[in-house]
């Protein structure tokens, strides 16, 4: 893994400021791809995530797969979570992380702490004919325009978020949705609108358990000239955006699975009034990690099915 290509320029950075978002081409190697995709595939807990399998079709949101977060782990090669630690976790995604979350002139002695992650699985299993869905657009098979700090922040109005836990009093987080597939027009692949991190928008009331963006707001922005961005990207590529991006998805329509994995941070300046707060600053891991972790993780779920 060359380190150069990794690093993420002043222009890059400067150009994430305004736009709200930033794709990083090739920041994981084929061979990391494919390894992260294997124990994907392998690991059983992939089954009994959100409605997948059985329960798939009456499930609106099926394709989400979250990992727990247990907190930062010292390298345990053992651990049933050991890759997605190393991706987490690894030199390179906190680099980046740190370049365009922390505001070290602000914030002297802050540090990242990981909020969540999970597995995006847009496959033919989760794409349901406009029949099954008449809205077409949600949960199961895509998501309406919305910001994600409507689900984490809420903090002034009701001092918890969206899931019953303590909401952000900033939105001072950053997500980072790694392509692990092509992602393109055709099978969803996520869109942005440059620059909608800088306005403050409203969300229609609660659908499914989910928040969309108001669609005269939306339509307002573009016609402000506001570009609309297809992220489209190869395996490994990233794109980092913040939680007040307005993004969307749409169904995955063809027959090529599209996965992403997504691993968010928070920031420790970010802590919630009032609240103990359990959580623990980042520590990085080797970069090699991942290659070598992760294939003994492989051969293990290999070896228990
Ligand atoms: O990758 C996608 O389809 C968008 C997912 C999304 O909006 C989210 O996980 O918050
Ligand atoms: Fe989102």
């Amino acid at each position: 893994m060359s380190t150069d290509s990794a690093e993420i320029t002043d222009s890059e950075v400067e150009s994430f400021r305004l736009e709200g978002y930033l794709i990083k081409e090739a920041l994981y190697t084929t061979e990391e791809v494919a390894l992260i995709r294997a124990v994907a595939e392998a690991d059983p807990r992939k089954d009994e995530s959100h409605g997948r399998g059985g329960a798939k079709a009456e499930s609106r949101r099926s394709e989400l797969w979250s990992i727990g977060n247990a907190g930062p782990k010292t390298p345990d090669v053992l651990s049933p979570d050991v890759t997605y630690d190393a991706i987490c976790f690894g030199e390179r995604m906190l680099a980046a992380q740190s370049r365009l979350l922390l505001d070290n002139a602000k914030w002297p002695d802050d540090s990242l702490t990981l909020h969540h992650r999970k597995f995006i699985l847009k496959d033919q299993l989760s794409y349901q004919t406009p029949e099954q869905d008449e809205t077409g657009q949600h949960g199961g098979n895509g998501f309406q325009w919305h910001q994600d700090y409507w689900y984490w922040g809420d903090y002034t109005k009701t001092g918890s978020d969206a899931y019953g836990g303590p909401g952000r009093p900033y939105p001072d987080l950053l997500i980072a949705l790694i392509a692990l597939d092509e992602h393109t027009w055709n099978n969803g692949c996520l869109q942005v609108i440059a620059g909608s991190h800088r306005h403050r928008l409203n969300y229609r009331a609660e659908q499914w358990g989910e928040r969309h963006a108001i669609r005269e707001e939306v339509e307002e922005l573009m016609a402000g000239g506001h570009e609309h961005v297809w992220c489209e990207m190869s395996p490994g590529s990233v794109v980092f955006f913040t939680p007040e991006t307005l993004h969307q998805s749409f169904p995955n329509g063809t027959s090529d699975p599209r996965w992403a994995f997504i691993c968010c941070f928070d920031t420790m300046h970010n802590r919630p009034n009032g609240v103990t707060d359990r959580r623990k600053p980042a520590v990085p891991w080797s970069d090699n990690l991942l290659v070598d972790f992760g294939s003994q993780h492989l051969r293990r779920l290999r070896a228990d099915t």
